[in-house]
């Protein structure tokens, strides 16, 4: 049987896949990728069902990434650049409207990394917080200024009323799982350059690569 304590978050947890995403090259680890956005996905699911239908695309694409990795050609998929480099040199990429390929490597992590921007915005926010700073505020305005951009109205819409149901920021310390939030907001600051650094190499690479809009 699973212990409880295997299915409880913790940042910390979150935090070393991280650490272990980034190749002393900067190459970026797939497998590790995606296992920090399991982890995340753990920890939304700890915030209650309002959450779901969230969670469920994410997982929705984590598991599209692990076939890959798992697939006959998974030996391109350990990193994300080789990633890139496989399926745009083979041509297993819908560039401009979706046809043939809509689930790509590419166009699948390109939702998931332009969420990680929305975190990188949130977890900047939590950061500074005070202990009455309200984390639906918080958590929209990230939004706002990243994924929503992205996003039809119908989802912004769904999006936002989610947003009213996030608990307040003791409670989101406490799912947090690493102490008092004095450690909390320690873990946050190793934890934020981290995610920034993850964000920032893949999205050079899509830039280089001109796939920052992939349908
Ligand atoms: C804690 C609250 C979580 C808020 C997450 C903000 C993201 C909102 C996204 C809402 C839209 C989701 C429904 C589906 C959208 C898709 O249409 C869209 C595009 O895909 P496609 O195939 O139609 O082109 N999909 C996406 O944009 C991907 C969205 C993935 C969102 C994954 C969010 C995972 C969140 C984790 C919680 C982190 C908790 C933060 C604190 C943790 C401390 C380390």
């Amino acid at each position: 049987a699973v212990a409880l304590e295997d299915l409880k978050f913790t940042l910390q947890e979150v935090l070393d896949t991280f650490k272990s995403c980034l190749s002393e090259h900067k190459d970026v680890f797939l497998e590790h990728y995606v296992a920090g956005w399991r982890g995340l996905v753990r920890f939304m699911n700890c915030l209650g069902s309002v959450f779901s239908f969230i969670s469920k695309d994410a997982v929705n694409k984590i598991q599209i990434l692990v076939n890959h990795l798992n697939g006959e050609n998974g030996a391109h998929y350990v990193t994300i650049q080789s990633m890139v480099k496989y399926e745009l040199d083979s041509q297993l990429v819908d560039l401009t409207k979706r046809g043939s390929f809509p689930e790509s490597g590419c166009r699948t992590l390109l939702r998931l990394h332009r969420a990680l921007r929305w975190l990188e915005l949130f977890l900047e926010r939590l950061q500074t917080s005070t202990e009455d700073s309200n984390t639906s505020v918080m958590c929209s305005e990230a939004y706002n200024e990243s994924l929503a951009q992205h996003h039809a109205w119908i989802i912004r819409k769904a999006a936002g009323t989610a947003f009213w149901a996030l608990p307040g920021r003791a409670t989101f310390f406490d799912v947090m799982n690493v102490g008092s939030p004095e450690q909390v907001m320690a873990v946050l600051g190793d934890t934020l350059p981290l995610i920034s650094e993850v964000y920032q190499v893949t999205e050079d690479l899509y830039a280089q690569n001109n796939i920052l809009e992939l349908p």
